[in-house]
């Protein structure tokens, strides 16, 4: 595969020889490092007419009781669906959370009823709003690993992701549990 893009570089390049071989080069590098940057920031998961995209997670400090957990939902079907419920072996529960601002100061609280996903729309579980909280944790996620949890839908039914766990750090904004 290489040799056949060098071979066509050579023939279309403006640049002496001695410029090709580094070139072909830099540009397997560049495609490798592309491959496995998608392996760790956009894994995906299908159930139903329902996407879930890279579904992700952040180590906690040691003693910490709860996690967060983000990812997006694409409904690429006609009818709306609804987000159940969600469990992971990780933590004893784990609930769907809303993040709003009360009296000026953010709060959170459980989502009750579900959230609904709407026909042919998109919803992103993020850092300072929905997000999953999992609670009561057995054990600290780590960076660089990876958990999995289920996710119960009403129409879709149910299907086991994978939260990839990045660092204390990634916070996509603001820190959004002080416990
Ligand atoms: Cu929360």
């Amino acid at each position: 595969m290489s040799y056949s893009f060098r071979a066509r570089l050579g023939r279309y390049s403006p640049f002496p020889r001695s410029f090709e071989e580094p070139l072909g080069i830099t540009v397997l590098v560049l495609a490798l490092l592309f491959i496995s940057a998608q392996a760790v920031f956009a894994h995906e998961f299908k159930v139903g007419d329902l996407e879930i995209g890279h579904p992700w997670s952040r180590a906690t400090p040691a003693g910490a009781k709860v996690a967060g957990g983000y990812f997006t939902i694409t409904n690429t079907g006609s009818s709306p669906d609804r987000l159940l419920s969600i469990s992971s072996d990780i933590s004893a529960k784990a609930e769907l959370h809303a993040m709003g601002v009360s009296n000026g100061v953010m709060t959170m609280r459980p989502v009750t009823g579900g959230l609904e996903i709407p026909a042919g729309g998109k919803v992103a579980l993020a850092p300072g709003g929905y997000h999953l909280m999992f609670v009561d944790l057995k054990r600290q996620p780590k960076q660089g690993e990876k958990f999995s949890a289920t996710l119960t839908f009403e129409k879709a039914g149910t299907v086991t992701v994978e939260f990839a766990v990045e660092g204390i750090g990634a916070t996509g904004g603001m820190d959004d549990h002080a416990d």
